[in-house]
C-alpha cells in the first residue's frame, strides 16, 4: 500500500520510528532511517535491506539535516512523507529541580528538530504540490501532570504546530497529522531516567502498555487513507490509564 513511497523518520533506532521503518518497508516503502547511533541504523539496514537507506543526524543540527537531505541518492531525492517522530523527556522533577541542560535538550530536540525537518522537506512538497507530515506528540502535549513542565510544553508546541501547519498548507495537497500516545514501551523511560532500567520498568509495573507496533499500525492508517482524507490529529491510550480528578491544595485546619 506504500510501494514506492519515500519516507523520512526522524529516531528510527528505536520504540516507534523502528516499528515504523519495519512496517512501512513491509508494505513496499522506501525508508530514510535517521538517528544520532550509526550502529543501530547499520543493524537495521542489515534487516531490511535496500529498501532502507540510512543517515546518522542529530535533530538538533540543522546543518546536518539540510546536508543529509541534499546528498540523498536521486531515487530518494523526493521525500512523499516525513516522519517527524525523534524526541525525548528528562527528567520527572519539579521545573526548579530540573537541569538546565536537560530542558534545553528538549527544546532542541522535541520543537527545533521537528521545525529543522519540516523547513527542510517542506518546500519541496509545495512544489510538487504532494506530501504528507506526521508528527509524534504525546497526551503530555494535552494533559498536564507532575515534573512534565518542559517535556509537555514542547509536545503541546508539536500538537499546535500541526495545526497551524495545516491551515498554512491548504489548497497544496499537502496532509499534517498529529499523534499523541499514551505510556507505551520502549527506551523512552530509560531515556527519561538516563539509564535506570529498575525506575523505567516502574512506569509499566502491572499494567499494559502500548507497544510500538501499535503506534506503528495507526500511523501507517493515517497515512494509507485516500487522498482527499486528512486525519488531523489521534489521541491513543492503553486501556489500563486514564485521567483523574484535579489536585487541591488543603488548608489545614
Ligand atoms: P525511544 O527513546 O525508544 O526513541 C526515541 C528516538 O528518538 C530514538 O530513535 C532516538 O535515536 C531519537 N532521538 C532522540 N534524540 C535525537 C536527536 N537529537 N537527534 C536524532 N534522533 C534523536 O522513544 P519512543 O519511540 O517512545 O519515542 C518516539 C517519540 O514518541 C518521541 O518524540 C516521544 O516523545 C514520543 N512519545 C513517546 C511516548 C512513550 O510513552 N513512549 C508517548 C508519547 C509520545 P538516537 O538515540 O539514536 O538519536
Ligand atoms: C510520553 C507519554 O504520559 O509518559 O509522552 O508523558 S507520558
Amino acid at each position: 500500500m506504500l510501494t514506492n513511497k519515500t519516507i523520512f523518520i526522524t529516531g528510527a533506532t528505536s520504540g516507534f520510528g523502528l516499528a515504523c521503518a519495519r512496517l512501512f518497508v513491509k508494505n513496499g516503502a522506501k525508508v530514510i532511517a535517521t538517528g544520532r547511533r550509526k550502529e543501530k541504523l547499520e543493524e537495521l539496514q542489515k534487516e531490511l535491506g535496500e529498501k532502507v537507506h540510512i543517515a546518522a543526524l542529530d535533530v538538533r543540527d540543522k546543518n546536518a539535516v539540510k546536508s543529509a537531505i541534499a546528498t540523498l541518492p536521486k531515487n530518494l531525492s523526493q521525500v512523499d512523507i516525513l516522519l517527524n517522530n525523534a524526541g525525548l523527556a528528562l527528567g520527572l522533577s519539579n521545573f526548579d529541580q530540573q537541569s538546565e541542560d536537560d530542558l534545553e535538550q528538549m527544546v532542541q530536540t522535541n520543537i527545533m528538530g521537528v521545525i529543522h525537518c519540516t523547513h527542510a522537506l517542506l518546500p519541496t512538497m509545495i512544489e510538487r504540490n504532494n506530501g504528507h507530515i506526521v508528527n509524534v506528540s504525546s497526551i503530555a502535549g494535552t494533559y498536564p501532570y507532575p515534573g512534565g513542565n518542559v517535556y509537555g510544553a514542547t509536545k503541546a508546541f508539536v500538537t499546535q504546530f500541526s495545526l497551524n501547519l495545516r491551515a498554512d498548507v491548504l489548497g497544496k495537497n499537502i496532509r499534517i497529522t498529529n499523534i499523541e500516545p499514551g505510556m507505551c514501551d520502549t527506551e523512552f523511560s530509560t531515556v527519561r531516567f538516563k539509564g535506570d532500567k529498575q525506575k523505567a520498568d516502574n512506569v509499566y509495573a502491572g499494567m499494559q502498555p502500548l507497544t510500538s507496533e501499535d503506534i506503528a499500525e495507526t500511523i501507517f492508517w493515517t497515512i494509507c487513507r485516500p487522498p482527499h482524507v486528512n486525519i488531523n490529529r489521534v489521541e491513543i491510550m492503553p486501556t489500563q490509564q486514564a485521567f483523574s480528578p484535579f489536585a487541591v491544595s488543603r488548608n489545614n485546619n
